[in-house]
């Protein structure tokens, strides 16, 4: 019998069923998907408007993003401030997941993070920043595994920030780049759709999911204008970039062909202490701190001309919400509108910690890309202008923030393993 004032499945089996997919966090089988003062709900693939009898009495619906029912036959619904809303994001290992993970959370939102693998080795780096995030299995290759996630956590808002995001390798794999970063987001708008009850003849109603896709500079690649806006046409120079248009465009697609509230945020590169050490940004913040403690003396690196529009990761996370709450799914160019050379960035980081990187660094052919896009630059002016984002940390405190927590990070006896970012390639 259950507890009073909580609500037992109507369905168990399907519910236990999906909770298998639950590795940690606060549900289990026989837990409600949440509490409104008693009250839960559940959803189901292409149910129709259900009564579903909470523990308390009251007539609730499931959450089917108001497309079946109508709120008149349902009776009374929680009050909008007590509903709290609810984010999927996959990715949410990543750098730009576990910053947008904090945010929504700061928001009141309850948040679920897509994790795969069987024994994911971030996931304790995650918990030990994010105790409050739900996860559940998942992975962007799996249909299946993605229409369950979604079918389970009911989300409000779905974030794809998960990729292979390290463009060098992206020419090593360039087919499980296409299926990951590319087809990946296909299968998330599928799961999206078909747990919506979407179709060609079917429109969403209102409180459908909304759909965040992680699009990239990169698919300007060899840049026919600079700065880049909005309408600046897409070259890229690497599978990544490319299998970033493929999302981007699909995106574009499934918003004109269903209706869906989907947008694409084309974000500029974006760096923290949170960054994979594979990344630039890092592998100098890194180099500085052990150059500086004396673990090493040299930093190899590729080209040092290449140019970027680097900003702060925490800010770039505000965007992607700022998009997903518009009244209408419009898609924005994200950055600072400053470029700097990598040269740049090694006279500054190297500063900060009292060196000079011409005593250190060496440049190696290895890190040398088959194709080089040599300079980007957003122009970020619609999204100032239309949606209020503006960065707030600019180049040279973001770097001097990066190397600051590396002389921490490793003065203390830590590994860049130990920091969010894992995986030298
Ligand atoms: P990141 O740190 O490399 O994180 C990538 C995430 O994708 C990780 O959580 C990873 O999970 C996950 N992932 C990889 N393959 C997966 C799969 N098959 N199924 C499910 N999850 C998978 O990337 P980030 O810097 O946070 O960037 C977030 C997104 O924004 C990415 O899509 C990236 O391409 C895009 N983007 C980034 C920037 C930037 O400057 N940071 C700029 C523009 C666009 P594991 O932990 O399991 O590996
Ligand atoms: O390279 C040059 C390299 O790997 C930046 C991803 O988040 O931002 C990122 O992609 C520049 C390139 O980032 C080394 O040739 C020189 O010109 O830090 P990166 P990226 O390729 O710009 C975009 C927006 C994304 O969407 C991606 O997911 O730095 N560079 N020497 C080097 N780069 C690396 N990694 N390592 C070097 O040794």
């Amino acid at each position: 019998m259950p507890a009073a004032g909580r609500a037992v499945p109507i369905e168990t089996d399907p519910l236990t069923f999906l909770a298998a997919n639950i590795i940690t966090g606060h549900a289990s089988p026989l837990t409600p998907q949440r509490d409104y003062e008693g009250d839960w709900c559940a959803g189901g693939i292409g149910r129709s408007v259900r009564d579903v009898t909470s523990a308390t009495g009251r007539r609730i619906c499931c959450r089917d993003g108001g497309r079946h029912a109508h709120p008149a036959e349902i009776g009374p619904r929680p009050t909008e401030a007590a509903l709290s809303r609810r984010a999927l994001i996959t990715g949410i290992t990543g750098q730009d997941g576990s910053y947008l993970a904090e945010h929504l959370t700061a928001q009141g939102y309850e948040v679920w993070g897509l994790v795969r693998g069987q024994q994911n080795p971030r996931v304790r780096q995650l918990r030990q920043l994010l105790g409050d995030v739900r996860l559940i299995r998942g992975d962007l290759l799996d249909q299946g595994s993605l229409i369950s996630a979604v079918e389970r956590v009911q989300p409000d808002e779905v974030y794809n920030l998960a990729a292979i995001s390290y463009v060098p390798m992206s020419w090593q794999q360039a087919e499980l780049t296409g299926e990951v970063t590319g087809v990946g987001v296909l299968r998330v708008l599928e799961a999206i759709r078909v747990c919506s009850g979407i179709s060609a003849s079917r429109s969403p109603g209102r409180g459908q999911i909304r759909f965040y896709q992680a699009s990239s500079s990169e698919m300007f690649g060899m840049v026919r204008e600079s700065p880049q806006t909005e309408q600046t046409p897409f070259h890229p120079r690497s599978p990544y970039g490319v299998a970033k248009a493929y999302g981007h465009f699909l995106t574009q697609n499934y918003r004109e062909s269903y209706g869906m509230f989907a947008v694409s945020g084309i974000l500029f590169n974006h760096e923290s202490p949170r960054r994979g050490p594979e990344f630039v940004t890092r592998k100098i913040s890194l180099g500085v701190a052990k150059i500086k403690l004396g673990y090493e003396r040299q930093l190899r690196l590729g080209n040092l001309s290449a140019r970027r529009d680097w900003g702060f990761a925490g800010d770039y996370v505000r965007a992607m919400h700022l998009m997903i709450g518009q009244d209408e799914p419009v898609d924005y160019v994200i950055g600072t509108g400053v470029t700097h050379s990598v040269e740049d960035l090694l006279e500054q980081a190297f500063k900060a910690a009292g060196l000079d990187w011409r005593d250190h660094v060496v440049t190696d052919a290895a890190f040398i890309r088959p194709a080089e896009v040599d300079k980007l630059c957003a122009d970020p002016a619609q999204a100032r202008d239309q949606i209020g984002w503006e960065p707030k940390i600019g180049f040279e405190e973001l770097v001097a923030m990066m190397v600051e927590a590396d002389l921490e990070l490793l003065s203390s006896g830590g590994h860049a393993e130990d920091s969010f970012g894992i995986d030298t390639w």
